[in-house]
């Protein structure tokens, strides 16, 4: 069970390390290379599969990769047209920093039935977005507005909301490529106020970046844009996060 590995991993000190696959930034053969690039270790611990506006198949996506590795492969969708029953699991996003019903409840009613049927692991997770700096596609295609960066109280009580309402992870979403990461302030005072796992996605680029955002209290980081520029950090991010 994948949240189960999230949550011992962080039991015994570990951080979990999630390289976000977006379909329509690979070809089938820049697909495969990248997947056998993930199974050299160390390496990523899962493979997150999703993105804002997704035209390609999710399903064959999923399906090449699957092919390709034995690592856990989880759905992160953009919207209710992104599943695949191939996949491991699915994170069932509620935008919560967000005000859209649409992204509250209402692709949650269009899937669910599809997903309940399909019988693959769901993780109810708070996804919370912050504004690093940039419009995002995340924001745009949502329709809702991000939590202000130098807002980390509002960050706190809107996972706090979350945590309540019994969702079982926290992520801090500053949007892919985003210019720069959540701030370490941020992450440190959601992780002091929340119990569940917290994971922290968008612009993080720089060995440096992932550093501070792992000692700042993340328990789960997600690369993405970084890896898909240039897969030859995916060693050393991999072994920055197994030594955290
Ligand atoms: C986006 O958090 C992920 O949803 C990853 O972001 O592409 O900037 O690494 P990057």
């Amino acid at each position: 069970m994948i949240l189960n590995h999230i949550q011992e991993n962080r039991n015994k000190g570990k951080k979990t390390f999630a390289v976000l696959i977006d379909p329509d930034k690979q070809s089938e053969s820049s697909l495969i290379d990248l997947v056998k690039k993930l199974n050299q270790k160390p390496g990523p611990d899962l493979i997150l599969v999703g993105g804002s506006i997704v035209l390609n198949g999710i399903d064959q996506t999923v399906a090449l990769i699957k092919k390709n590795t034995a690592l856990p492969v989880i759905l992160f969708p953009g919207n209710a047209l992104q599943f695949s029953a191939k996949a491991d699991g699915i994170l069932f996003l509620s935008l919560i920093s967000g005000r859209n019903p649409d992204f509250l409840i209402g692709n949650h009613v269009l899937s669910a039935t599809r997903i309940k049927k399909s019988g693959i692991e769901v993780i109810p997770t708070g996804y919370i977005l912050i504004n690093s700096g940039a419009d995002t596609s995340v924001s745009y295609m949502s329709n809702t507005v991000p939590i202000p960066y130098q807002k980390p109280e509002i960050a706190v009580a809107t996972a706090i909301a979350g945590e309540l309402l019994g969702l079982k992870l926290i992520y801090l979403e500053a949007g892919s490529g985003a210019p720069r990461p959540v701030s370490d302030e941020m992450i440190q005072a959601v992780k002091k106020n929340s119990s569940v796992p917290l994971i922290v996605g968008g612009g993080i680029k720089t060995p440096k970046q992932l550093e501070n955002v792992l000692k700042a209290g993340a328990d789960m980081v997600v690369v993405g844009t970084a890896i898909e520029k240039d897969s030859s950090i995916l060693t050393d991010f991999a072994s920055i996060v197994s030594k955290s």
